[in-house]
């Protein structure tokens, strides 16, 4: 799978990709993230990018004419609407950013993330140029650039062979789905006097078995009722 990122701040990608998951994902070769300078799209003096929004107001805004540039150079050809890959902008209007939206996208075989900085992006980009604006949660950031780390991040742990997601597809059994994970301990059995649950202790994996089921559901009632609503 195939992320590129389109940003003012191609610094910022230089570290969160360079641990863990992500940066295993890229070396085993199923995974390429290449991130893109915006100002490369740019052919005045002072590289510029932003512009005053108009009938007034606060701020900047992202000028259309870099963002489009930025898109159809990276992909010449492609259409709006297009299976297999997607422009996505990260915005605080967009939808809801989930993980059955993240095993949407690993189903993708590429996925162009548009930063945003300022007070917003051209609306033309949004309406024109993007299969989707999305957001990762109902808060204000800076720039989408974390918006689309979280989504890089979440996206590339789901993807066939990145180590470890086999495991981690089995766990998350029919019985546990859509809740979430239940309570764990490792050793010592007993800190500062708060015992692990005995059943634990025990080593009768059935017994095991259904404590789990039934503590995850105790925990998502009592943390996130909201889930036990949902599909
Ligand atoms: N989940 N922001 C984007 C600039 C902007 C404004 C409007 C496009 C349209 C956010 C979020 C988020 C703040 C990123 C505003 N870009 N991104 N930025 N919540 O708050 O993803």
């Amino acid at each position: 799978m195939k992320f590129h990122v389109v940003t003012i701040f191609p610094e910022f990608f230089r570290g969160p990709f360079e641990h863990g998951v992500v940066a295993r994902a890229k070396a085993a070769g199923v995974l390429d993230i290449q991130v893109h300078d915006l100002r490369t799209w740019t052919s005045d003096r002072h590289k510029t990018v932003d512009d005053r929004p108009f009938g007034g107001g606060e701020g900047m805004l992202l000028k259309a004419q870099p963002v489009f540039d930025a898109v159809e150079s990276i992909w010449p050809e492609r259409t709006l609407g297009e299976a297999g890959r997607k422009v996505v902008l990260l915005s605080a209007q967009g939808r809801r950013f989930t993980q059955s939206v993240a095993r949407e996208y690993a189903a993708l075989e590429s996925v162009l993330l548009l930063c945003g900085r300022y007070e917003g992006v051209d609306e033309r980009v949004a309406e024109h140029l993007a299969d989707e604006e999305l957001s990762i949660g109902d808060y204000v950031l800076s720039g989408g650039e974390l918006g689309a780390a979280v989504v890089i991040d979440a996206v590339a742990r789901l993807i066939p062979g990145v180590l470890g997601n086999e495991a981690s597809a089995v766990q998350e059994s029919f019985t546990t789905a859509g809740l979430l994970d239940c309570p764990q301990w490792t050793r010592p059995a007993e800190f500062r006097g708060w015992k692990v649950p005995d059943v634990l202790l025990g080593g009768n994996h059935e017994e095991i078995r259904k404590w789990r089921i039934e503590a995850a559901r105790e925990k998502t009632r009592r943390m996130r009722p909201d889930l036990l609503n949902e599909a």
